[in-house]
């Protein structure tokens, strides 16, 4: 297949670009290097020392014998650029990571709301109109998120997606219907995807754009089997107060000797995936697109849950590291449980790698090995939600 990844050089889209051209597809990575810039304005550096663009595309050449094309586009501004080249390479596959990510970023100023508001939304619609005005019959493949359900304690099974309601009409008969399940955002960044989800709603239904959106957790772990094969295809690791994930930056923080940062009482539970796994749903979203017509497949994809406690517990059990309640910068819930139905993704046969057998191989592979690149002074999240959480964090 022809595949178009947009966001191709960030933490999902590099690997997934790797894994997808190893599987024989051509590939074409679309990527304005937003991320790289990011870098540059927090002052910090992925943990691993990840290479230029024009390297990493080399060495997956001299490796693999097989060629990815690139093109710096910022499919939220050039439409024109995006447009051309949907026509010119008319894919069969676009695969949309090219979003403004991190949550505590999204929150850091109005700057930052309103660049990620900006970035996220006008990125998704480019993408959705270019298909239409090019006319092809590509499936676009979104990442989307687990926060768009919130983390309410549902006392249910989030399904994937849509909610089967039952209506009492005026007349009194009962009508069942499905809707998309209530959107919950907790962050700035969690309310773009919220909103994305309404305009694959829209143009699945104005012009059976065929889309398929993945619910993704919280991705943990770096390197997968095609990242592996030469350290210039090393995959990055954020690790900073605002781009670090939970998981992590814990195993980042217990290579280095600082103690764990748990939010408040650590009481938040969260769903998690391993980055091999990514690339592997990604791939069997690829291989099964919705019909012609079908409304907007929604999979969750995320293969286990754990309260964040558990995971400090979990870590300093295996390594001996320290945990620090600190104050939440957040708000959001101190505990919640989580419950989710993925078995989508399952039954198109996704095998789970589970925590308790990656996470030493993590650490010892990844964290230690480059903990001299750490720079302690960027661990702690300096993000606040609200001036409420600012003073608590100073009182
Ligand atoms: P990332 O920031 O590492 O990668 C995103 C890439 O998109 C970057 O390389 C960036 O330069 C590029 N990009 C951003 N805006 C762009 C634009 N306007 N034009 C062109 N390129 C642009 O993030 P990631 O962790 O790889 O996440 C990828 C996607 O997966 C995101 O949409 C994110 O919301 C979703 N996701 C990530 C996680 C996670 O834990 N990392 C979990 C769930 C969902
Ligand atoms: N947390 C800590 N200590 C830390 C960092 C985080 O206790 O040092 C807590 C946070 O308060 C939060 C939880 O851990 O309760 C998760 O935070 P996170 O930064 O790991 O994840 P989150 O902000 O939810 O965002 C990440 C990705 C995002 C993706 C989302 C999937 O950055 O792109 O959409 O995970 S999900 O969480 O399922 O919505």
């Amino acid at each position: 297949m022809k595949i178009l990844v947009i966001g191709g050089d960030g933490f999902c889209g590099w690997p997934t670009s790797l894994h997808l051209s190893n599987l024989g597809h051509d590939i074409v990575i679309v990527d304005n290097l937003s991320r790289r810039k990011i870098d540059i304005e927090l002052e910090v550096e992925s943990l691993t020392p990840i290479r230029s663009v024009s390297t990493r595309l080399a060495a997956w050449e001299e490796v693999s014998g097989r060629r990815i094309l690139f093109e710096n586009i910022d499919v939220s501004e050039n439409y024109a650029r995006l447009l051309n080249l949907l026509r010119d390479f008319n894919p069969d596959a676009i695969v949309h990571f090219a979003e403004q990510r991190a949550a505590p970023y999204s929150m850091k100023s109005s700057y930052h709301k309103r660049y990620t508001v900006d970035n996220n939304l006008n990125a998704t619609n480019n993408v959705l109109a270019a298909i239409v005005e090019a006319g092809i019959d590509a499936h676009l493949v979104h990442l989307g998120t687990m926060g768009v359900y919130g983390y309410g304690t549902a006392g249910m099974k989030i399904p994937e997606g849509y909610l089967p309601v039952t209506i009492e009409t005026d007349d009194g008969r009962q009508v069942r219907q499905e809707i998309l399940y209530p959107a919950n955002p907790g962050s700035i960044y969690h309310m773009t995807k919220t909103q994305d989800q309404l305009m694959f709603a829209f143009y699945n239904k104005n012009d059976a754009v065929k889309v398929t959106d993945l619910h993704q957790g919280i991705v943990w772990g770096t390197q997968t089997e095609e990242t592996k094969r030469d350290e210039r295809l090393i995959n990055r690791f954020d690790y900073d107060g605002d781009y670090g994930t939970v998981l992590n930056r814990f195993l980042m923080q217990s290579a280095v000797g600082f103690p764990l940062t748990v939010h408040g009482t650590g009481g938040q539970t969260r769903a998690f995936i391993h980055i091999q796994d990514t690339v592997k749903c990604i791939e069997l979203a690829i291989e099964s697109p919705p019909q012609h017509g079908e409304r907007v497949r929604i999979l969750n994809q995320m293969t286990e849950t754990h309260r964040v406690r558990e995971l400090a517990k979990m870590i300093a059990d295996k390594t001996g590291a320290k945990i620090e309640n600190v104050n939440n910068p957040r708000k959001e819930d101190p505990e919640n449980d989580l419950n989710v139905e993925n078995r989508r993704l399952l039954g198109l046969g996704l095998d789970p790698i589970t925590l308790e057998e990656g996470l030493l191989e993590e650490v010892t592979e990844i964290a230690r090995k480059y903990a001299d690149r750490c720079d302690k002074t960027k661990i702690p999240c300096v993000s606040y939600w609200t001036a409420d959480q600012q003073s608590g964090a100073t009182s």
